[in-house]
């Protein structure tokens, strides 16, 4: 971690997902010291290839914007790299190699043939007209097409990148490379998209928390459930939790946070999503429409987020890295939740997460509760070859499966080391031999 962070030294992101890793691995490297004979970490922490380049584009005023592009190729040990596309202004490379690093163990997981990898850029889609949006896809594309291909490296969706983005890079990739091939997931159902791929995030952080929750002998049914922001994660995780009985409460945006204790229903729900998809408003306007609920801003000089503060027995943070800090934590511990499963990367800090297992609350790391999204692209990947699809049932069955199967797998890691009910430890353990396995099988590479 030193040499890691003397070379690393402006990339916090990137190291607080390491060095958790890493504090998961010690009784791993010293079961099997092959590992460390074979620089097994130590390569793993360093991306395979990592694209930088420029995204020139003119704005619907006529002027010349230029943003930043990126693609982190991070491991192909265990197949091509896969992972989404992010498009924020805060995106930098820490952010990159933060989640790049972190999809290699989410992908292992999930049991598929994918390696991981993330790309994006610091462009705000926030605002802007459709025309810029295209425009801007346009011109990423006309660069990322030449190191992306459906057996090299299959770029999906993340924050700000959607149906919509994937829709124009798709057109641009297809454009110059002449080829209708899968080389993106998250299309159109109608050109290659896969059924439940929208869903499959939130449905899957849902189905991870449902088998969670049976560890001790509970249901969704009647349950008090806090989810932050108001994208395609947050929108799928309400959905089913609805289904199966929970009564969401809350969602947020960058601007702030509903409340409505009368809970969100079907109705409530698709009002937001036409809202957030096809509006692209604020989550502000909730209260406008539906009586009993309120709102409150941002607030930046305070050191916590009041919506945490509220009662519920479910926790399930679906915005972005970094949103749950130890007072939080601390907020949440002290009004019982029962349970964080995380929809979002990284959600919560360091201490955050150390106080979750010290107080033992069923604690879901995104890299496992998570990985339901990837894990329907690598089926859509699967789908694209065969050139077929699959009906809407049979792929939520295999969804439901492989979530069942990553928590199992990380559950039985957790115990076989000694931690049992530690999801954090199973995930790394049981994603890390994977991968490992492979690096020691290809030599050195
Ligand atoms: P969306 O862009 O659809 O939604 C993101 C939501 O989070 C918005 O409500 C947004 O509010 C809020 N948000 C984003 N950044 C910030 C910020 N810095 N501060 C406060 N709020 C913020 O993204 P997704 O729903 O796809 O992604 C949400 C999370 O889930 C991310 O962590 C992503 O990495 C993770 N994830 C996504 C998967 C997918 O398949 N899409 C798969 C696995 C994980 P606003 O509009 O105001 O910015
Ligand atoms: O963080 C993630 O797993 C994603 N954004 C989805 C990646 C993918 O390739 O579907």
């Amino acid at each position: 971690m030193a040499e890691l962070q003397a070379k690393n030294p402006d990339q916090p992101e990137f190291l607080q997902a390491v060095q958790e890793v890493v504090n998961s691995l010690a009784v791993v490297l010293k079961k099997r010291p092959e590992y460390r004979r074979a620089k097994v970490l130590e390569r793993m922490v360093v991306p395979e290839r990592v694209i930088m380049f420029r995204v020139p584009w003119v704005d619907g005023k006529g002027e010349t914007q230029v943003n930043q592009g990126y693609r982190v190729e991070f491991s192909s040990s265990l197949g091509p790299y896969k992972g989404g596309l992010r498009f924020h202004p805060s995106v930098n490379l820490s952010i990159l190699k933060f989640l790049g690093f972190e999809q290699i163990f989410k992908n292992s997981l999930t049991t598929l043939p994918i390696g991981g990898g993330k790309g994006g850029s610091d462009f705000d889609p926030k605002g802007k007209s459709n025309q810029e949006v295209m425009t801007f896809c346009k011109s990423f594309m006309s660069e990322l097409f030449r190191h992306i291909g459906h057996n090299t490296d299959i770029p999906a969706g993340d924050i700000g990148v959607g149906g919509r983005e994937i829709g124009y890079l798709f057109g641009q990739y297809k454009r110059i490379a002449n080829q209708f091939t899968g080389v993106l997931t998250g299309k159109g159902f109608n050109w290659g998209g896969s059924h439940i791929r929208p869903e499959a995030t939130g449905f899957g952080t849902a189905y991870f928390a449902a088998a969670m929750l049976e560890t001790q002998g509970q249901t969704f049914e009647g349950k008090t459930c806090l989810v932050s922001g108001a994208g395609n994660v947050a929108q799928y995780i309400t959905e089913k939790i609805i289904e199966l009985g929970g009564k969401v409460v809350t969602l947020s945006d960058s601007s702030g946070f509903i409340h409505d204790p009368d809970g969100v229903d079907r109705q409530k729900l698709n009002w937001i999503m036409d809202l957030k998809n096809v509006r692209r408003g604020r989550i502000e306007e909730y209260t406008e429409s539906f009586k009993g609920s309120s709102f409150t801003g941002t607030d930046p000089t305070l050191r916590y987020n009041p919506m945490w503060d509220i009662q519920a027995d479910c926790a399930f943070p679906c915005a972005t890295q970094n949103e749950i800090n130890d007072k939080d934590a601390k907020h949440l511990i002290k009004n019982g939740i029962k349970i964080v499963a995380e929809g979002a990367n990284m959600p919560s800090s360091s201490e955050a997460v150390d106080l979750f297992l010290e107080h033992h609350i069923l604690y879901g790391p995104g890299k496992a509760a998570n990985a339901g999204g990837v894990a329907v692209s690598a089926l859509e990947m699967a789908q694209n070859s065969a050139r077929f699809h699959w009906p809407r049932e049979e792929v939520d069955r295999r969804l439901q499966q492989i979530m069942r199967q990553i928590h199992e797998t990380c559950s039985q890691a957790a115990e076989s080391y000694g931690t049992p009910g530690n999801y954090v430890n199973g995930a790394n353990i049981a994603g890390f031999s994977k991968v490992a396995d492979a690096m020691i099988d290809q030599g050195v590479v």
